[in-house]
């Protein structure tokens, strides 16, 4: 163990044994790893550091009172009628909207991307930070505000769940690293409020922050990974940077904050990884399911679990979702990944979920990728909502979708 993850483990003990200690501080330093000041890889920041996620001074703002804001003009809207929402859910700004309007599950747009030059990412390649934006865009003549009927289950997870659009988290220029610590805060602020965050767009470094915003609300260790992509996202390399796309999942192991045995990777393959890697991976317990596996098996691993999906959308072959930074062949078909989102959130407790690296500039005309990702949330919606109306088999069909509804 290396000095810098016994130290984390040691603040770990201090925290589970005082957490007050810990809780008062807002988030637990020690995981943001790249606040080690002996660190020669913090970066460093100038005087107005804090610029860009600086919240808006709000005391001049009419009062009103705490609780959703729909910006929808007509009740039955194509989504491009009103002002651009995520599925034409309604807008909530702070924790206490989300409080007041009881809301089951909140979208936020993530923006951290590569940006050409200075390689954050894995891919060097720009664009992911317009994929939240897109997705409320989505050219999509099925998408209206009011309909949402899973046609597996017979769910309508657009009545049975309160959404809501909580915008989109800031970013630090050239400073990445900081970014995620702003996540971790807006996550928060939907965690404290009882919803499900869905984050959506992005480069897949953010999920770090998914992973700080819930170790910090149900503790370390308590909540098992989802994790679906192509790739294992566990390098032992660092790339010349503390954390970036390849190496999050290693980091966040080693910081204590998941257990290797509670990481259940689906869809790997690629030529990645590597002996050294595959053995790192071993030895950690994770449980990595190469496309030869089967979804029924992994459904058994999740069960009784608190669960949190983080979806790279190279995870999905790419004829699929062709508009990803990294393709790579052989991946899940829409129908074996529709029935896995569909499936956990029927099966288990599902406390966040990211979909991210969706590169809507590499997006086809149709947006066939973009539209995937959409059907990708709708499932785990009905999943969810499917739950909630006491639904308890993970592969329940609903009987009027099946032998021309006379089962
Ligand atoms: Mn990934």
């Amino acid at each position: 163990m290396s000095r810098k993850s016994a130290a984390a483990l040691a603040l770990l003990a201090l925290c589970l044994a005082l957490p007050a200690i810990c809780s008062a501080a807002g988030f637990n330093q020690s995981w943001f790893v790249w606040q080690d000041p002996s660190d020669a890889f913090v970066t460093r920041l100038g005087k107005d550091k804090d610029l860009m996620t600086t919240r808006r001074d709000t005391s001049k703002d009419p009062k009103r009172e705490a609780g959703l804001v729909n910006p929808q003009r007509y009740a039955f809207g194509l989504l491009q009628a009103g002002f651009p929402t995520y599925l034409g859910a309604p807008m909530a700004f702070t924790t206490d909207d989300l409080k007041a309007g009881k809301v089951d599950v909140a979208l936020v747009g993530m923006v951290v991307d590569d940006n050409g030059g200075e390689c954050w990412g894995s891919t060097c390649m720009t664009g992911a930070r317009f994929a939240a934006n897109a997705m409320r865009t989505l050219r999509d003549w099925m998408n209206f505000p009011t309909q949402g009927t899973d046609n597996y289950i017979g769910v309508d997870y657009a009545s049975q769940l309160t959404l809501a659009d909580y915008g989109n988290v800031g970013v630090y220029y050239n400073a990445p690293e900081r970014s995620l610590e702003e996540i971790h805060k807006v996550l928060s602020e939907v965690l404290d409020a009882g919803a499900v965050p869905i984050g959506v767009g992005g480069t897949h470094i953010q999920s770090y922050a998914f992973i700080t915003a819930l170790a910090q609300k149900y503790g370390p260790q308590n909540v098992t990974l989802l994790h679906i992509d192509a790739h294992h996202d566990a390098y032992l390399a660092d790339l010349g940077r503390l954390m970036h796309n390849g190496n999050l999942l290693r980091v966040a192991v080693e910081q204590g904050l998941v257990r290797g045995r509670d990481l259940i990777q689906v869809g790997l393959r690629s030529h990645v990884p590597d002996a050294k890697t595959m053995a790192w991976m071993r030895q950690n317990g994770i449980r990595s399911h190469f496309m030869a596996e089967v979804l029924g098996r992994i459904l058994d691993e999740l069960k009784g679990r608190k669960v949190y999906i983080t979806f790279d959308m190279d995870g999905l072959d790419p004829s699929t979702a062709p508009a990803v930074g990294t393709q790579d062949p052989d991946g899940l078909t829409a129908t074996q990944a529709l029935q896995l989102m569909r499936a956990v959130g029927i099966q288990n407790e599902v406390v966040a979920a990211d979909f991210m690296e969706y590169f809507p500039l590499l997006d086809d005309g149709h947006q066939t990728t973009g539209i995937m990702l959409d059907r990708l949330i709708r499932a785990l919606l009905a999943g969810i909502a499917a739950r909630k109306q006491g639904i308890t088999d993970p592969l329940y069909l609903n009987p009027e979708r099946i032998d021309h509804g006379t089962a």
